[in-house]
This record gives structure tokens, C-alpha cells and sequence, in this order.
């Protein structure tokens, strides 16, 4: 605004408490320049308006397609007080800045959603040009420009410019969903278009905007923090095919809304870390599987060996020697290995190649070993081909390192569960001893790598572990004694001396399970601890000589 005076620029669509703000706005001092249908209703509200026709010198034209689109209110929200060039070029040009500019858009979702449907041509005429350019000029220049895109915030934006203390936070907050606003109206505009081109495979992109519902107390542990999202679109994702739904997953912006773009299509996160370089093409729970092998194998430092059967780890053995360890994670569940997913976390090179190819089922001693997929972060070339020469449809994977601080997103009814991954190692944690016996340097060692592995197990989770192998594991039982009795089963009499690692702590059944444990001879129990029947397990431990871990950590993965 010219010296001393203070412009808004409204224009709205929706007209919601738009007397409201108008009379705010009045009162405080400022002239308000609004377009057409926001000029009227202004004034039939009594406050007084500039028509941003007077502003321009020009008449709102092409149907009202150019109506903002002009220097004189661009110039007005885009320059940047702090720069003499700037403001000079404005006085030049006789152009007055704006302080505070308000504008939703053109309802382009309700009208491509409106019950009957509507023509092509209308669609393309609710697509809003002018209301999104001055959003995100005023977005952008936030530092001296307030952006309201919500009726929500109009007490907000009254209240603070009542008060006299500026504050940086309140611009940036109302640019950030500024921003989201444009995004997730853009996102829908695109997608109505892809519904256009009668296309029935899976857009290219999926962005979809998801609305806080509530934060959760904590995810699938409590170290991992947690938020539950809305989308409205999803009883029609799931009926009513991928187009329909992507269209009704907008709703009108609130304060909370957060867009996460392109990590919604299953798949699309992990195929930047899975590059298939040779064999069949990838499936669905191929993607699951190998992702679930390489996010295990990748967690240890020294050479290791994982195989995964449905997305549980069923073999983990880490050595020197990366064949001794491959072999003894076939060997820890041989049935199971069959047709399963093996993941290194070292470079395939030839001779470990051969005995990929060449290892024998020691369930028969006969029949070489089958997978679908190998994953491991480099292959030398002589390594690939000999894989190659194993089968042409096994999938050779190449993955990249595994970053920590990825978000989790699984799809439930009505909305999305969002957490922090698990990231929590053993490294992180204190193995507390509460038994009467001490564990020795190799059984803390074990039930340390048991404790790495039964957080990538389906819970209930048992891991029984002796010298850095895995010799059994249960998963998924609904029953913890069950999940025990199976992982004790497979581990069989090397159970002796063993690390057996507890994802939660032993409750109700912990008679039963605790004691099957120490009757079987493990030398050691880590599991958080928590239960009230703590005691119980503590003093049964002591009744066997059974060293027992409290982790005060749970690593639930349902
Ligand atoms: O057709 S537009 O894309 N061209 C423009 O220059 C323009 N300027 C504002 N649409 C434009 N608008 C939109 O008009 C605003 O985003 C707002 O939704 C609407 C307000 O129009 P009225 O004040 O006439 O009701």
C-alpha cells in the first residue's frame, strides 16, 4: 500500500464469514480490494470495497478467466519491502502493496464430484489460474504478506493484527498450508484429468492428501511415535477402482493436513532401494518379502546371511566366512528356506555365488536349494552371471544402504497409520541383568543378535540364537507359548547353552513359557520386562541358573 496505508486483497469463492473478516479488516484500517462476487457480497455486508478492475484499468475478461492476473496486483504481493529497487519500481509504476491477501479457490472438487456428474468443459472451467497464483505469491513473499486460505483462520489473523508484536511462526504456519492448499488441489485437478484419459491401469503418481485424525499415545512401540490419517476416498479406493477414489480423496483443507506425495502406491518407496537387475519381474509380495529381508539383513555389521519366507526372517547367521553363514541360515529352517528370499548385507561374489547355485536342501542332501529372489547390496560381475546360470527367472536384487527415519504407512479402515519405524537396535539399548546369574560374554553376544533378529519377526516373536546363528524362530502365534514351543522345536537339542530373545514380555502364560524355556536348558532370556509378573519370571530364571535380560524395549510387528 501507498505510505501509511493498508491493503487486503480479497477474493473468495466461498464466502464464509466473509462479513466477518470484512469488518475486521475495515475497522483495523485497511482498504480492501476484492474481485467481482467478492466486491458485491462486501458490500452488501457494508464494507466498503475497491474493485480490482479500478486497481488494474482493466475489465475482468474471457469469462473472468484474467481477473487477478496483472502486475498491479502481482507487483503489490511479490515485492520485497526490504529492497529499494524493489519498492522504487513500484512507485514508478504507481502500484500500492498488499499486506494481507484471502482467497480459497474455485470448488473444482465439489464440481467434478457433484452428484450427476458434470460436462468435461465445465471441469476444465472450475480449474482455478488466478486464485493459486496469488496464494503462492503471497506464500512466498509471507514474510511481509499474511496468507488466509481457511475461513478457520480469520479470528487468528484478526487477533494478530490487533496485536502489536509480529511473529514469524504465525507467517510461515499460514505459508506452509497455504502451499498445501494449491498442492492438494492441483493433485486434484491432475487426477480428475487421468480419469479423463480413460486409462485403467494405476495413475504414474498417487498423491494423496491425508488429514490428521488424531495423533496415537505411540505406534507399534512406544518408541515409536504415531498418527492416524483420514482419507475419505477410501471405502471407493477399494471398490470403486483407483480413479474414483483418487478423485474423492480430496476434502476441503484444514489446518492439519498433510500431503504425502508418492509414497501411497505400494511399492513405490522400496523400488528406489530394490533394483531388480536380472530375472522375473517383480510381484506384489515379492516387494514384501525382499524389502522385509533386506531391512533384517541390512541392520548387521558383520557379514550375514538372511533368509525370509513370508516377510519373517527364518535363517540368520553371521561369520568371517559369508558361505558358512549362508549355509547355516538354510540350515536353521531348510523347508522354509525353500522358495524363499535370500538377503546378504555383503558383495555376491563368485564363490559365493557357487554356492548359492550349488547348495543342496540338508533336508535331503539332494536337492539344490530354490529361491525367488537374491538381495544384496553389489554383485561382482563373474557373481552375476553365475546366478544368472542358476535359473533364468531367479530376481537379482542390488539394494541401497537402508536409511533410518522412515515413516510407516499401512493402510485399515477409514484412514492410514502412520509411525516412525523401528529403529531401536541393540546398540541403543541397555541388556539389564535382573536373574541371579550373570550371562557370560557369549551369551550377552547371542542375546544380543537374537534381540536384533526377533524385531524383524511377525509377533508373537520368539528367536532362539548360539553363536550368532539363529536355530529357530517362532512367529505370528497369537499364543507367545505357542511361538516358543515352535522356535524350541526347530532350534532342537543345540537349544542348550542358546540366547532366546522375547519381542514383549512373557504375561499370563508366563509359567508355562518361561519355565518350557529354562527346562529346555537356554542359558539366557532377553525380553523387555514390564509384565507384573515379573517377579515370577525373575524367580524362575534363578530356580534354573537362567541368566534374564530386561530391555525395557518392546519390538511388537504386527
Ligand atoms: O479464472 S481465474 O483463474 N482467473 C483469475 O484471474 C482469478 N482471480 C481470482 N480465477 C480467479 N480468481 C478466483 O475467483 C479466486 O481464486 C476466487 O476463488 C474467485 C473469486 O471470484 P469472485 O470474487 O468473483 O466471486
Amino acid at each position: 500500500s501507498a505510505p501509511g496505508k493498508k491493503q487486503a486483497l480479497l477474493s473468495l469463492s466461498d464466502k464464509k464469514d466473509l462479513a466477518v473478516l470484512g469488518t475486521g479488516l475495515q475497522e483495523l484500517g485497511y482498504t480492501i480490494v476484492s474481485t467481482g462476487g467478492t466486491a458485491t457480497a462486501l458490500e452488501k455486508a457494508g464494507v466498503s470495497v475497491t474493485k480490482v478492475e479500478q486497481l488494474t484499468s482493466f475489465p475482468e475478461m474471457l469469462d473472468g478467466r484474467v481477473k487477478t492476473l496483472h502486475p498491479n496486483v502481482h507487483g503489490g504481493i511479490l515485492a520485497r519491502r526490504d529492497q529499494k529497487h524493489h519498492m522504487e519500481a513500484l512507485n514508478e509504476h504507481g502500484i500500492g502493496t498488499f499486506d494481507i491477501v484471502v482467497v480459497n479457490l474455485y470448488p473444482f472438487y465439489d464440481k467434478v464430484t457433484s452428484a450427476g456428474g458434470i460436462a468435461f468443459e465445465d471441469g476444465i472451467e472450475n480449474i482455478d489460474i488466478g486464485g493459486p497464483t496469488m496464494i503462492r505469491a503471497a506464500a512466498k513473499n509471507h514474510k511481509d504478506v499474511l496468507v488466509v486460505v481457511d475461513s478457520e483462520d480469520y479470528p487468528a489473523l484478526l487477533e494478530f493484527l490487533k496485536g502489536n508484536q509480529d511473529d514469524e511462526q504465525f507467517r510461515r504456519k499460514l505459508a506452509w498450508k497455504a502451499f498445501q492448499h494449491v498442492a492438494s488441489y492441483d493433485s486434484a485437478v491432475s487426477e480428475w484429468l487421468w480419469k479423463q484419459t480413460s486409462e485403467d491401469k494405476f495413475p504414474p503418481n498417487l498423491t494423496v492428501p491425508l488429514s490428521l485424525k488424531s495423533s496415537l499415545r505411540y505406534g507399534e512401540n512406544p518408541h515409536q511415535k504415531a498418527a492416524f490419517y483420514v482419507d475419505k476416498s477410501l471405502s471407493e479406493f477399494n471398490t470403486g477402482g483407483i480413479a474414483t477414489a483418487i478423485q474423492a480423496s480430496r476434502e476441503v483443507d484444514r489446518y492439519t493436513k498433510l500431503d504425502i506425495l508418492g509414497i501411497l502406491a505400494t511399492g513405490i518407496n522400496i523400488e528406489y532401494e530394490l533394483e531388480l537387475l536380472l530375472g522375473n519381474e517383480m510381484s506384489y509380495n515379492n516387494y514384501l518379502d525382499a524389502d522385509a529381508a533386506w531391512n533384517c539383513v541390512s541392520e548387521f555389521k558383520n557379514p550375514t546371511c538372511v533368509v525370509v519366507k513370508h516377510t519373517n526372517p527364518c535363517g540368520v547367521a553371521s561369520r568371517d566366512d559369508i558361505l558358512e553363514a549362508y549355509r547355516l541360515a538354510v540350515k536353521a529352517d531348510p523347508v522354509s528356506a525353500f522358495g524363499g528370499i535370500v538377503a546378504f548385507n555383503i558383495e555376491v561374489d563368485e564363490a559365493l555365488a557357487k554356492e548359492i547355485r550349488e547348495f543342496r536342501s540338508p533336508t535331503d542332501g539332494e536337492t539344490r536349494m530354490f529361491y525367488e529372489i537374491v538381495v544384496a547390496p553389489k554383485y561382482t560381475k563373474k557373481g552375476l552371471e553365475i546366478l544368472r546360470g542358476k535359473s533364468k527367472t531367479l530376481r537379482i536384487l542390488e539394494a541401497n544402504k537402508n536409511e533410518k527415519g522412515k515413516l510407516s504407512l499401512r493402510q485399515v479402515g477409514g484412514g492410514w497409520l502412520a509411525q516412525d519405524s523401528d529403529d531401536v537396535t541393540p546398540q541403543d539399548i541397555q541388556f539389564n541383568v535382573v536373574s541371579d546369574k550373570t550371562p557370560t560374554e557369549n551369551e550377552l553376544h547371542d542375546a544380543e543378535f537374537a534381540w536384533l533378529c526377533v524385531k524383524h519377526v511377525k509377533s508373537n516373536a520368539i528367536v532362539i540364537v548360539k553363536n550368532n546363528c539363529m536355530l529357530g524362530m517362532g512367529s505370528g502365534q497369537p499364543n507367545r507359548l505357542e511361538s516358543l514351543r515352535i522356535a524350541m522345536r526347530k532350534a532342537g537339542d543345540e537349544v542348550k547353552g542358546a540366547a532366546l530373545a522375547s519381542d514383549a514380555f512373557f504375561p499370563f502364560a508366563w509359567k508355562d513359557a518361561v519355565e518350557e524355556a529354562c527346562e529346555s536348558g537356554v542359558g539366557v532370556i532377553a525380553e523387555p520386562g514390564g509384565s507384573i509378573r515379573d517377579k515370577d519370571a525373575i524367580d524362575c530364571c534363578n530356580k534354573y541358573g537362567v541368566s534374564l535380560l530386561f530391555t525395557n524395549v518392546r519390538h511388537f510387528r504386527h
